[in-house]
């Protein structure tokens, strides 16, 4: 905890002047190998709301967070919300309370967001987007966004497609797995492809429904898709982890992965780019979690009240199978 933030002038000011004196007394009896004021341990406190653990992109997203606030000497407040809005409301409440000098958080869905938003701003209290951004009209109550372009995911995958799809013999029909209801990467995700593959007519989504980003969510909803279509040509899946869990329901189906059943996917994490380089999968968007990194250095400038960008974007890249088998080796999550 590095400050007591006040609400008003007048105590800060009392504050300051009594951080001044104590810090002059402590000097004055020759203890500066503290280094600073007894009352400031000069640690950042950054309070960090997770959506939780639903997938090998989650996982690699906690860790790079965990391990960049260690290796930037910020005292982390970490919090699995188990993908539950309530959870990250109240998360970010208690960092509240607990005085934290920066919040971040990765908003599980995009709407809800301007009431707990607003208690940060009026204490006085600077907020970090991280990964998902919210559809607040109020861009005063965030100071920055750091993440994916979730459409351009979306339009990479549908533009492969149209490039790569068979439609000379008719209709293509497609089934799509879609990420957390209301969540912005399945909102996009769907708005990005659905806009690319509209450049052919014979590209047809025949079915779409949320596997919440889960393996298991992913099975359960390929199962229902395979028995419902007889004749399916394409998976998207907005992310690597359900397509996984799709993999399974279509290989009991009897059918070839990569072969009968096209499949496109998002995230590029390890399992996803082995079952791309194994031919089960056929393309990947790659969706970057290294996000620690930048969102420590955010968190110094905004704490520092200095002028951030609205909306930083990760570099990402797409991959085929060729692509993944040489990337395979240097993966880092
Ligand atoms: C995208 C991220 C998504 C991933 C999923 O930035 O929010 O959530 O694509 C994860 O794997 O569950």
């Amino acid at each position: 905890m590095r400050k007591m933030r006040s609400p008003s002038a007048p105590w800060r000011a009392a504050a300051l002047l009594a951080t001044v004196l104590l810090v002059s007394s402590a000097t004055a009896c020759g203890n500066s190998d503290t280094g600073g004021s007894a009352a400031d341990d000069g640690k950042l406190t950054l309070g960090f709301s997770q959506v939780g653990a639903e997938s090998g992109w989650r996982t690699a997203n906690t860790i790079s967070i965990k391990d960049s606030a260690a290796a930037a000497g910020i005292e982390l407040k970490f919090d699995d919300a188990q993908q539950k809005q309530e959870n990250q409301i109240k998360a970010i409440r208690n960092f509240i309370q607990q005085k934290v000098d920066v919040i971040a958080f990765s908003p599980v869905v995009e709407s809800g967001w301007d009431t707990v938003l607003k208690e940060a701003k009026d204490a006085g209290i600077p907020v970090i987007l991280t990964d998902r951004s919210v559809d607040s009209a109020d861009k005063s109550l965030y100071k920055t966004f750091l993440g994916s372009d979730f459409v351009k995911e979306g339009r990479l995958s549908g533009e492969w497609l149209i490039a790569n799809a068979k439609t000379t013999s008719g209709p293509v029909n497609i089934v799509e797995l879609q990420g957390t209801t209301g969540s912005a990467p399945a909102n996009d995700r769907k708005k990005g492809f659905a806009e690319a593959i509209a450049a052919n007519p014979n590209l047809k989504i025949v079915a779409s429904q949320s596997g919440d980003f889960t393996r298991a969510g992913g099975k359960q909803v390929m199962e229902q898709f395979l028995k419902a279509n007889t004749k399916i040509d394409v998976l998207f899946a907005h992310n690597d982890d359900m397509g996984l869990g799709a993999l399974e329901a279509i290989t009991a189906a009897g059918k070839v992965p990569g072969k009968d059943i096209t499949i496109i996917t998002v995230d590029a994490v390890k399992d996803g780019m082995q079952a791309l380089a194994d031919g089960k999968f056929n393309f990947i968007a790659e969706c970057s979690p290294l996000l620690g990194p930048q969102l420590m250095d955010l968190a110094k400038k905004v704490d520092a009240g200095q002028e951030v960008p609205a909306r930083i974007e990760t570099e990402e890249t797409t991959f085929t199978q060729a692509q993944a088998k040489e990337a395979l080796p240097n993966r880092k999550y």
